[in-house]
Formats: structure tokens, sequence, C-alpha cells
């Protein structure tokens, strides 16, 4: 995914009109919350004309998505399969005349179903011809009003028809091969979203620009076009607590690109529901609050000051990772291992941790048991025992490695300002700490390590780095991964980085990944002296109550080999 699609996207049924999408873009810069995406709904459109804008409500889409780009931000607006049948709309002219629908039982008529701009006809995505047409649409002079900043959602691709059995089409409708529907509905949704995402890569010159859509329906291969969601959820403790599992349950099935409606999609979550859901989104892949238009506004100022201010530190909290989650992805792309991992992926000898899906990893490095129960105060967390782990808040030993294979059941203090996240020892996370209001905002802002030794006090951790938004990493040219590796030897302590440069990068680009700071938890006594080898002594700090030390302004950048000498 392009990493903006890795931050926060805010999503309502419906903002209302530009002025509702100003007022909301600005609340969010004056609390210097970050998010990365507004979402428009259907009501966005000229009657559920997908491609069309509404006159009266959004007249001038192309400056109000110019306005948000230029302030770090995209915009998605939906975009469903049912095609209105009304024949001053372009696009059912077009699919008309062209013979680009699904067919009735006998294969001789359009199909006629009903959806939300009534009378609707489906587009047949198995043909490969439609899909290719499909994907024209996106064209900057086709879609008008679409800009560079604007992305896709697909809904309703099951596809959805209200008058269908199991509100779907008929299994006996025929495509334009004259192949039932009952041959191909499971796959509708993924060649849609295929098509979609074509269109995306394919409205830019040279298609360099790396797409993003958001789809409902899937199947096995959805995780190479975009997110998933999992649809209409409710504001109840009950739809928070199967989140995990159902994100976890995507997982196995290789789509990572997961998320469920922060918030709960029907209903209205109170300030607690709300916190504990925007805490687990923000450590979950797809992180989207949305909410059906009956429900009371819930942006995350609406519930006051005390809570405004615990979801901005959960969002916080995942704009810092946004480099760990980028390198977590980009080993799913290389290796197809989830992004989101049950325990029992990564521990697979651990009998106890088999049944487990209310705490997960993410990569293999950090460990997160969302709260999904009001009222808590503590929580039981299985650690498994083979390695030590790190409350990431504390930066201090919670569960120290012991026999292999094994769990230790532990309680922890979890009331509403604590997400329950811990990092194994034995592995490095990059963060990016300095507060921005969004992904683009932080392209070249340093980094800070964190260094978790394991029992042997090494650790290993990999960054990796692109353009974040091209296909160059594609070939090969332009990306860089810097690997850490912490290591014990001789009495002394070192930390090395050793770096794969592609051909692209410029050496400015490299000059500008500085690292700011390295935070080395379970340091056992305090160093006497930090240097990089071969060059200056490095200013530190050293905590002896929780064993860490912070290493500050090394001089070093991530894009290039240094190494660190501790003595003691
Ligand atoms: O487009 C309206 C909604 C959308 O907000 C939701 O996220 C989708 O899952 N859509 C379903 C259609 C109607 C839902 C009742």
């Amino acid at each position: 995914p392009p990493i903006f699609s890795l931050g926060y996207h805010q999503c309502r049924w419906n903002y209302r009109d530009e002025a509702d999408v100003y007022a909301v873009h600005a609340k969010f810069e004056e609390l210097d919350y970050p998010y990365d995406v507004l979402w428009l709904d259907i009501e966005h459109t000229d009657g559920k004309r997908y491609f069309t804008w509404d006159s009266n409500t959004f007249p001038h889409p192309v400056e109000m998505q110019k306005t948000l780009s230029d302030q770090g931000r995209r915009m998605v607006t939906i975009v469903d399969p049912h095609i209105k049948r009304d024949d001053n709309y372009y696009i059912h002219k077009e699919a008309t005349a062209k013979g680009l629908y699904v067919k009735d039982r006998i294969g001789s008529k359009d199909y006629d179903g009903w959806c939300w701009p009534g009378s609707s006809s489906y587009l047949d995505f198995t043909s490969e011809h439609v899909r290719s047409w499909w994907a024209d649409q996106f064209a900057y002079d086709r879609y008008a009003g679409s800009t560079p900043s604007l992305f896709t959602w697909n809904d309703m691709n099951e596809p959805s028809v209200f008058n269908g059995p199991e509100v779907s089409m008929q299994k006996d409708l025929r495509n334009l091969a004259g192949v039932e529907h009952r041959e191909w509905h499971n796959l509708y949704g993924l060649l849609f979203q295929g098509a979609t995402a074509s269109g995306l890569v394919r409205r830019n010159a040279g298609g360099n620009v790396r797409p993003f859509v958001l789809s409902r329906s899937f199947f096995a291969g959805s995780q190479k076009y975009g997110a998933i969601w999992t649809g209409d959820n409710k504001a109840e403790w009950s739809h928070l607590a199967a989140a995990a599992p159902m994100l976890l349950s995507l997982n196995v099935g290789a789509l990572s690109f997961v998320g469920a409606d922060v918030g709960g999609f029907f209903g209205d979550p109170d300030a607690e529901l709300m916190t504990r859901w925007m805490q687990a989104g923000s450590y979950q892949p797809f992180f989207r609050g949305h909410a059906h238009h009956d429900s009371k506004r819930r942006e995350p100022w609406m519930f006051g000051e005390e809570t405004m201010i615990r979801l901005r530190k959960a969002a916080i909290a995942r704009y810092a990772l946004l480099p760990f989650w980028y390198t977590v992805f980009y080993d799913a792309w290389q290796t197809g291992m989830p992004v989101m991992r049950t325990m029992w992926m990564q521990y697979p000898r651990t009998e106890e941790l088999f049944p487990v899906d209310d705490q997960y990893l993410i990569g293999s490095d950090l460990l997160v048991k969302p709260i999904a129960a009001p009222g808590v105060t503590e929580t039981s967390i299985l650690f498994p025992s083979s390695d030590t782990w790190y409350d990431v808040d504390t930066l201090q030993v919670i569960s120290a490695q012991g026999k292999a294979d094994g769990v230790v059941s532990m309680k922890v203090a979890s009331n509403i300002d604590k997400i329950p996240v811990y990092q194994r020892g034995g592995s490095v996370i990059p963060r990016k700490l300095r507060l921005r209001r969004s992904s683009r905002l932080m392209k070249s802002d340093p980094y800070t390590l964190y260094v978790a030794l394991d029992s042997d006090q090494a650790a290993e951790g990999i960054l990796y780095m692109d353009d974040e938004e091209t296909f160059e990493h594609e070939r090969n040219a332009s990306f860089g991964i810097a690997k850490f590796v912490a290591s014990f030897e001789g009495g002394d302590s070192f930390i090395y980085n050793k770096v794969t440069l592609g051909a692209g990068w410029a050496d400015q680009a490299v000059g500008e990944r500085m690292l700011e700071r390295i935070v080395v938890m379970g340091v056992k006594k305090r160093p006497k002296q930090i240097q990089l080898v071969g060059s200056a002594s490095i200013d530190f700090e050293f905590d002896a109550t929780a064993n860490v030390a912070v290493l500050k302004k090394p001089g070093v950048n991530v894009l290039s080999d240094w190494k660190l000498r501790i003595l003691y």
C-alpha cells in the first residue's frame, strides 16, 4: 500500500457538502490530529450515478481535493458496481450501447435489478473487455472532477441486488460468455476491485502511482488490489471484540490490508467504546472511522476534550509506527506472511496459543491486546515464554524469557489510557516521533530506533524505505533496506547498520533519512561510554531502574552503514 493509506481515514455516510468537508478537515488541523484521507459516501453523487457529483452539495470537487491535497490529505469517493438505468447517464448509455452488462437468464436482455439508484444494471466484470472499459472510466477527463489525490471505495460488490435472492444476483443470470452467475458469484467483487485498481493506475501517464481501492467483497487474490473491510458492524462491545478474530481470519487467508469500521457502523458509541475502538483500530492494518447516516456525528472531538486527547494519542501512536507498518507490509509483499498474525502463527509449537484470538502480533515483534469490554482496568495476557517482552510505554520488561514453547499468563493494568502493546525482546522497531498532521508531512522526518535486547543482549530488525507512493520499488531501483543488529561481544555491546540500497536513491534522499535517537531496552548496567566506531563519542542517558539507555543525536542516517560501540 502507498504509505498514506496506512494512516487514519475519516469516513461517514455522509459528509454532506463541501462546507462540511472543509469544517471536518479544519478541525483536524486545529487539533493537530493526524489523518490522511477524508471519504465521501454515496450521497456525494448526482442521484447515485457514480463518477458524478451532486452539483448543489459538491459544486467544486477539484478545488476541494486540491485544498486538502495542499495540506497533505487525500480523498476517497465511493464507486459502486450497480449502474443507474438512466438514458441520460453517460456510463449507462455507453455500457448499453457497447453491450457490457450482465444478461437475464435467457441471455438476451440486459439484467435489470434494484439498488440505490433504483432500476440498475451490472457490468460483467468477468469479461476482460468490460474490465478494461471500466478502468478507462477513471481517466481524469472521463471522471469529471477527479484529481490525482482522489482514490476509490468499491462497496456493494457481492454484488448487492435489493430484490435478488439473499440480496444478491439470481444464480441463473448469464455473463456475456453465457455462463451462469452461480459460477462466478464469488469472483465478482475481486474482478471489480481489480478493474478499479487498474483504472487508478492507468489514469496517470506512465502508470507509476500505486492505487488505493477499498472493497467490501473479496476472494483469494484480492490482496493484490487493495484493502478490505468487514462491512456493517454495530457500535456494540461485542462487535469490537469480534473485529480482531475476523481480521485474523482474513490474515490467515493472506489478506493483510484489512480493517473494521472504527466506532461501529450502526448505532452510537459512547466515549468509552469509541476510545477502545480507536485504540484497537490504531493497531489494526486498515484504520478507518465510519458511521451510518442515522448515527450521531462522531468525529474524534465530538466526545469532549478528554476523550479527544485519548483518541489523538492512539492516532499519534499509529503515525509514529508508520515506518514499522510499512516494513511489515513490505515483508507481506515479499513473503506472503500476514501483517496481523495469530499468536500460533509465530509460535507454532506453543499449544496454549492455538485457541487465542483476542491478542495478536503485528509482524513478529509487536504483541497487541485490544480491550473490548467496558469498565476494564486490567486484562490477562498470554506472553510466549520463549521471548522477553517489553511494555512499549514503560520500556521495561513485563515478561522475561523462560522455558521454550510455553506461555506466561499475566494480569496487566489497562485502564482507559492504556493500550496493552508489547515489543519482543530481540527486535528493533523504527518509529518517527515528531507530531505531524499527515504521513506526507513525515516523509523526511528523522527516525528513532527502539532496540529491545533479548537475554543474550542481542536484537535484529529491518526498516524498509522507498518513495512511499510509486511503483519504482518493483524495478528495484528505489528502495533501501536498513538492517539493524545489536550484539554482545567481548564485554562490549555493539549496534550496527548494514544497508541494501537501490540505485534510485539520490544522495540527498539518503542524507534526509537521519536517525535522531536510539532507545535501547534491557541494558544491564550503566555504560561508561558510547562511541560511533571510528568517530566521536555519543551523548546518552541511562535510567538504571528501567534499564534503558537513550542515545541522543548519534549523527548517522539509516541509509548508510555505521557501527556503535557501548563500553561498560
Ligand atoms: O454506501 C452506504 C453504505 C456504506 O456506508 C457502508 O459502509 C457499506 O457497507 N453501504 C454499505 C450501503 C448501505 C448500508 C445499509
